[in-house]
């Protein structure tokens, strides 16, 4: 942790209609309020939203469906999140919501409700991609939504891999085959000497089996995170061929201009 605040994007993943009615009733419901709504991951990284395969959340965390009238939307989030966004100023010295610090919140969700939602998620190569358990968010960071790269993040690779690898790891959380069975990583960012998917690479590398890897894991996190930033080069987009390190403040205003995207500092 350095000096200061930490600055986040949060990306916009928009919940689409539910695919189950009985399942999503919540959901089902505040979607026929005509409301829009979306799940907003805190990330480090909005150049790699190209690689979006799922997004992820807490199974026991606790969310909340919070109205944002500066543009008449709703973020799925934690309460502490909404809470610290609803005192930070969105442009031109607007805030998120007309009162300063004053959330609304339209309907409460756990983790395990927002499991196997369709999303769009934007910049993508999937049309729709699915909400999926990942057990080691922590809810006092970010919103507690995490959006998953598995090229480009080790953490998200491994879980993928885990739901795709084990169907009794899927029916314990009721993930259908479809969910994810048809995600496969998506290649986004060539670095020397690390291919173009660098959290693979890392994985294979260390012989990374699974969350019990934990030093191992750490060191693939740090190791791709670093040589991303200094090394990597973008191989999708209208920026392929740039660094990494060049086009990622480029790729967060452009989200940000086309409403993909916003910032949330903590
Ligand atoms: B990053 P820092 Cl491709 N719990 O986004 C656990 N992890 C969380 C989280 C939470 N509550 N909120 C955000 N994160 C993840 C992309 C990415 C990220 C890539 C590569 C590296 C990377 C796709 N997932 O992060 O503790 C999010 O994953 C490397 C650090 O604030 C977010 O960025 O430093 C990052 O951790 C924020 O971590």
């Amino acid at each position: 942790e350095g000096v200061g605040p930490q600055e986040y994007v949060l990306i916009k993943l928009r919940v689409l209609p539910v695919e189950d009615e009985k399942r999503h009733s919540k959901m089902a419901a505040l979607l026929e309020k005509g409301k829009v709504v979306y799940l907003v991951p805190a990330t480090l990284r909005p150049e790699t939203m190209y690689g979006q395969t799922n997004c992820f959340v807490l199974p026991t965390g606790e969310y909340g469906a919070y109205y944002i009238d500066a543009t008449d939307e709703v973020f799925i989030m934690s309460a502490r999140s909404a809470r610290g966004l609803s005192c930070q100023m969105f442009k031109n010295n607007d805030g998120y919501t007309k009162e300063f610090g004053k959330i609304e919140c339209l309907e409460t969700f756990s983790g395990e409700e927002l499991l196997g939602l369709p999303l769009k998620a934007p910049l993508a190569k999937y049309d729709k991609v699915y909400t999926l358990p990942l057990l080691t968010i922590s809810m006092s960071k970010g919103t507690g939504v995490v959006t998953s790269v598995p090229s480009d993040a080790p953490d998200d690779y491994v879980s993928l891999k885990a739901l795709q690898d084990k169907a009794d790891f899927r029916a314990k959380y009721n993930i259908t085959d479809e969910m994810v069975l048809p995600y496969e990583v998506v290649p986004i960012i060539s670095i020397e000497g690390y291919g173009d998917a660098s959290a693979v690479f890392m994985c294979e590398k260390l012989k990374i089996k699974s969350f019990n890897d934990k030093a191992k894991l750490q060191q693939a996190k740090d190791e791709t995170y670093l040589k991303g930033f200094t090394l990597g080069i973008m191989t999708v987009g209208p920026h392929s061929g740039k660094k990494v390190s060049e086009v990622k403040p480029i790729i967060k205003e452009e989200m940000i201009e086309a409403g993909q995207a916003c910032l949330y500092f903590e």
